[in-house]
């Protein structure tokens, strides 16, 4: 079996993987970076679509942010309609002047894996059978099938960057973690259509119907969310029923809601959960973004979580190689969960009080809709969902 040299293997090319990889060759951290998609699959998967500001700041100051700003679109405010109504939440005035971008996640990917193809670090797409050994050792190892023969890389530390499906998370034995899981009883229909956006804005809209957010890739491509049961089938959301359930959620003033119509490009259901392990580190082996943490997407935050995480291991690795000791990496774990528990906090607060829950009653439905008047109509409220939203600091 061939084996190679490395201080960090990465596990997984989404965006923990790739911004790590990046934040590590800046700082003259070799690093092997190993997927078992291809390419093409990982720059087309669709998923997030905000960027908070500071994940905005950490892409230009890579050099990696010139077509998010050639083509992102800054928001600086987010509208909440229910009872029939539109709401603007202002960032900027609530938040010392932060703004979010809209760009897509598969975009951010994009630039990400042609930067390291482009500066000749590579990218190993197209692996299996990724196993870790010896991960509580100074001397952890990889190995892996590649282009059918077994290889292996020897490494100082292995960042499970694998996503909630990976390998990293699972080679942990039991008992070490432990884990907090919330299973929402509904998921999210949701549709790519070519089709100018109706607003300038994201409208997070709660009805009679249930949840539904109008979101955007582009002046001329559509995103949009529709609360619906997560064990429903694709095939009984016709385009038909889906426009009008658009509509009708999305009522203003006693009206439906026109939304310019456009092909469907892609459509898809996903479940909501809120999921958290502790601790996200074991021996050598650290764990970053949605392999730790999982977020319902309502507060935007899963990717841009995975930043912060990201942000943190390299700082923790930065100081080891540089002779500075281990304090960092020990801490890593309780530094990262502390935004974490905040996201799970937010994100699960915009979740129960943006969807309809079939579990709960009427005053339960009163209580919501009291919760949102309060929001809109209290500064100090208002000025919490903001901050949240733009994104907490980094420590
Ligand atoms: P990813 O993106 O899942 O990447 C993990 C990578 O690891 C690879 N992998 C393996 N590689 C090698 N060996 C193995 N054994 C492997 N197993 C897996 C996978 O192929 C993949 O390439 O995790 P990462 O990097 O932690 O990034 C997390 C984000 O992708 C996720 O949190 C967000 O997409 C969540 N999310 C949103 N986040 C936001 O910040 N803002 C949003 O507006 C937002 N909207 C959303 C979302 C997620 C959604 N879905 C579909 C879950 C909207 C939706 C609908
Ligand atoms: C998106 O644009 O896909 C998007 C925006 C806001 C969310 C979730 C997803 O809360």
């Amino acid at each position: 079996m061939s084996a190679e040299r490395t201080q960090v293997c990465i596990i997984g090319a989404g965006p923990a993987g790739l911004f790590l990889v990046h934040m590590l060759a800046r700082a003259g951290i070799n690093a092997i970076i190993l997927e078992d998609r291809s390419r093409e699959y990982v720059e087309n998967r669709i998923r997030a679509g905000v960027l908070e500001q500071g994940t905005v700041d950490l892409m230009k100051e890579l050099g990696l942010g010139a077509r998010m700003v050639r083509e992102g679109l800054v928001h600086e405010g987010i509208e909440l309609r229910f009872n029939g109504a539109g709401h603007r939440v202002d960032f900027p005035s609530l938040t010392g002047g932060k703004r979010i971008v809209v760009y897509g996640q598969n975009e951010v990917v994009k630039d990400l894996v042609a930067a390291r193809i482009d500066s000749g670090g590579g990218i190993r797409f197209g692996v299996s059978d990724v196993t870790l050994h010896d991960i509580q050792s100074e001397r952890p190892r990889v190995r892996f099938i590649e282009a059918g023969e077994p290889r292996e890389i020897l490494c100082d530390f292995i960042a499970g960057c694998d996503g909630f499906h990976g390998v990293s998370r699972p080679s942990i034995p039991d008992g070490v973690l432990t884990s907090y899981e919330r299973v929402y009883p509904f998921g999210w229909l949701g549709i790519l259509t070519e089709s100018r956006p109706v607003s300038d804005e994201l409208i997070y809209t709660l009805s009679d119907r249930g949840f539904a957010l109008l979101t955007m890739r582009s002046p001329t491509v559509s995103r949009m969310y529709l609360q619906c049961d997560p064990d429903d089938d694709l095939a009984n959301w016709t385009d038909d029923r889906i426009w009008d359930e658009l509509h009708k959620r999305n009522a203003l003033n006693g009206r439906d809601f026109q939304i310019p119509k456009g092909p469907m490009l892609q459509k898809s259901i996903t479940p909501m959960r809120s999921f958290v392990i502790e601790p996200m580190q074991y021996g050598r082996l650290f764990l970053a973004g949605d392999v730790a943490h999982i977020v319902p997407p309502t507060g935007a935050k899963g990717l841009n979580l995975a930043v912060s995480d990201v942000k943190y291991l390299t700082d923790a690795l930065v100081a080891y190689y540089q002779n500075d000791g281990t304090a960092l990496l020990d801490g890593y774990s309780a530094k990262c969960l502390r935004r974490v528990w905040k996201a799970q906090r937010f994100s699960w607060w915009m979740t129960t009080s943006l969807h309809l829950n079939g579990a709960d009653g009427p005053f339960d439905h009163r209580r919501q809709l009291a919760e949102l008047d309060y929001v809109v109509g209290s500064k100090a409220a208002m000025a919490s969902l903001a901050e949240n939203y733009v994104g907490l600091p980094f420590e």
